[in-house]
């Protein structure tokens, strides 16, 4: 760890072993420069960003594999679990998926056998190694009736294109769990699209196992009571829940603010009540729930420090800048 020497705080994986996997998401950097805090306190990891088709596939014949390996390696060296994320985004996918060799739109046909390709590829290559995948991320549209978000995918190849990822994955790896994964997921109105775009995948008889909760949340947002009525829905379907994503941001989603350069106090007590009270309720449902994800693992380094306010640092995890339990974790080992 960091100069001190020994760390004697309890394992979060210990504390929580008879209810959920603890994970982290990470990155070449992060398997570094968090690498003790990772080995210490987890039993799972996530790709944040190497396993997404733009970093494994960026063009037709090329896949590149490195970094993805790395964070493999890193879980086999750690005797962790691991998720994979995410064969199917409407983000982060290179244009030439989507294009003919004139730049115009291809067709159905085609775009269907590139998705098989790219999910045989690399779902075959990390049969061994990923139990659970994360097979198409946030296709529900966030406000209003209309259900599937508009993306190249739904335009080309019609709504089916969801039922087509499961089926190629549960072919490439019939031992994956497969999951359908997204935010917002516990506000009611996009929690009960998702609940319908889920029910309509099992009545189809779509290999799905199980749906990921994002848990992107704040000190505010959503209510306990939301939390616990979307864990109750998504439980009601007979899938497994994970939380793939979760942190805690001092902010309101549509703060602007930028004057802070550390923590206050009183937030991080806020924080750490929240915490408290989230994982109370998790717990209650351990059997359901069988992993919980953060999106990082340390104050350090967050996907948060520029979204969506540039150039703002956030603090939202259950360790400081130095690697070192913050209140909200000492309220979870109470
Ligand atoms: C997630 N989206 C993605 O699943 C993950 O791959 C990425 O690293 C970070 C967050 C959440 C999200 C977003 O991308 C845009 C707006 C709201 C939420």
């Amino acid at each position: 760890m960091t100069i001190m020497g020994v760390r004697k705080e309890a394992k979060l994986k210990e504390v929580f072993a008879e209810d959920f996997l603890i994970g982290a998401a990470v990155n070449p950097k992060t398997i570094i420069s968090q690498k003790e805090l990772l080995a210490y306190h987890f039993n799972s990891i996530t790709a944040e960003n190497e396993m997404k088709f733009e970093s494994l596939h960026p063009a037709e014949d090329t896949y590149t594999f490195e970094l993805a390996d790395q964070l493999v390696d890193f879980a086999r060296s750690n005797d962790m679990s691991m998720r994979g994320h995410t064969l199917l985004w409407h983000n982060q996918t290179p244009d030439w998926v989507f294009e003919d060799k004139d730049g115009k739109a291809t067709d159905r046909e085609t775009l269907l056998e590139r998705m098989k390709a790219h999910i045989d590829t690399v779902v075959g290559r990390y049969k061994n190694d990923i139990y659970a995948w994360d097979v198409v991320n946030e296709v529900i549209e966030d406000e209003g009736e209309v259900l599937l978000r508009k993306s190249k995918w739904l335009d080309i190849i019609g709504p089916d294109f969801i039922a087509k990822a499961f089926e190629y994955a549960h072919e490439a790896d019939p031992k994956a769990l497969l999951f359908y994964n997204d935010y917002n997921e516990s506000h009611p109105l996009k929690r009960d699209k998702i609940v319908k775009l889920l029910k309509s995948l099992l009545d189809q008889g779509v290999p799905i196992h199980g749906v990921g909760l994002q848990a992107h949340w704040n000190l505010y947002d959503p209510s306990l009571d939301d939390i616990r009525s979307a864990i109750e829905k998504y439980a009601s379907l007979g899938l497994k829940l994970h939380f793939t994503e979760l942190d805690v941001s001092l902010f309101r989603f549509d703060d602007k603010r930028t004057d802070l350069i550390a923590p206050p106090e009183d937030l991080l007590e806020m924080q750490a009540e929240r915490y408290g009270a989230m994982f109370k309720l998790m717990k209650e449902y351990q059997s359901d729930i069988t992993s919980v994800t953060f999106w990082g693992a340390a104050d350090d380094y967050t996907w948060l420090d520029d979204f969506p306010v540039r150039g703002r640092k956030n603090w939202p995890f259950l360790f400081d800048e130095l690697h070192q339990p913050k209140a909200a974790f000492k309220r979870l080992v109470e």
